[in-house]
């Protein structure tokens, strides 16, 4: 008969899920900032960026929310959970948006969590240099990725190895996340190598994009600390928070 699909590493399925409904986490948010909007009155209309900056807190939300219901991470006591969620927020920002750019597959478009559309014609028009740059480079990397065939299966294991990051510092529990990154890193290996077979580079060819994921979410971080500073953020954000916190 046909040759069997491979069985995938049981790690893998498990990561696979703690991963919450796309449309779920989209109609959260959509119902979030309507109600949100339906509280301020007709009159004052919000700026575009902060409109956009609501959107990107509720999708840290939602971030955090799948963290706190992970495998691994549950177990952790909170002081280590806050440690690792600092340091990775706007990798786990960053990686969220390039993912929904790859499976939106256009190049001249974003999606947004919210399922608007955005042409990149607009941002190029409307947005300062810095935004566009980041919102570049950001259609560069899911390009990438793309031409890499990226699979949901891998973005699951993405998020814990960034989640899992044994180089943060002062963690109570450094043995149990350095083991978690580690199994996270085999199981990773052992699923690209037997789905795909003929790709043999594949893990390393994923593995190598890390460093500019990160890269990619420092330079977001400077931007939204810069557009703090010049009062354009509008307050009770958690993405805020989450910088003090880190640059603390
Ligand atoms: C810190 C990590 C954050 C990572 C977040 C990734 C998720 C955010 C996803 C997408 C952001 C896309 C922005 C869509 C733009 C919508 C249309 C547009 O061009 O609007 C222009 C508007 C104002 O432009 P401006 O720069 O001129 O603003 C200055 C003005 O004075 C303000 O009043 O731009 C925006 O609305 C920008 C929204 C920025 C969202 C802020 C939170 C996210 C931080 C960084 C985004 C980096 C994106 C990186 C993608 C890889």
């Amino acid at each position: 008969g046909s040759p069997q699909p491979p069985s995938l590493p049981p790690l893998v399925l498990e990561l696979l899920r703690c991963d919450p409904d796309e449309l779920v986490v989209q109609s959260k948010i959509v119902a979030h900032l309507q109600q949100e909007q339906s509280g301020r009155g007709r009159l004052d209309k919000p700026s575009t960026f902060s409109l956009m900056c609501r959107m990107a807190d509720q999708t840290l939300f939602s971030i955090v929310e799948w963290a706190r219901s992970c495998i691994f991470f549950k177990e952790l006591r909170v002081g280590d959970q806050m440690k690792l969620l600092h340091n990775c927020w706007s990798e786990l920002l960053v990686l969220d948006h390039i993912f929904r750019q790859v499976q939106h597959g256009k190049e001249d478009s974003i999606l947004l969590v919210t399922g608007q559309e955005v042409e990149l014609s607009t941002i190029l028009s409307q947005a300062e240099a810095t935004l566009t740059g980041l919102v570049q480079r950001g259609q560069e990397l899911a390009a990438r990725l793309q031409a890499l065939q990226v699979d949901r299966r891998e973005i699951a294991c993405f998020k814990f190895l960034l989640l899992f990051n044994p180089n943060v510092k002062l963690l109570e529990n450094q043995a149990f996340v350095e083991g978690v990154q580690e199994q996270v890193n085999g199981a990773l290996l052992e699923y690209t190598l037997s789905t795909y077979p003929q790709f043999q580079e594949k893990f390393g060819q994923l593995v190598v994009r890390l460093p500019e994921l990160r890269s990619l979410s420092t330079q977001a971080e400077d931007y939204l600390c810069y557009m703090h500073l010049s009062g354009e953020v509008p307050c009770n954000n958690l993405l805020i928070e989450m910088l003090h916190a880190k640059r603390a």
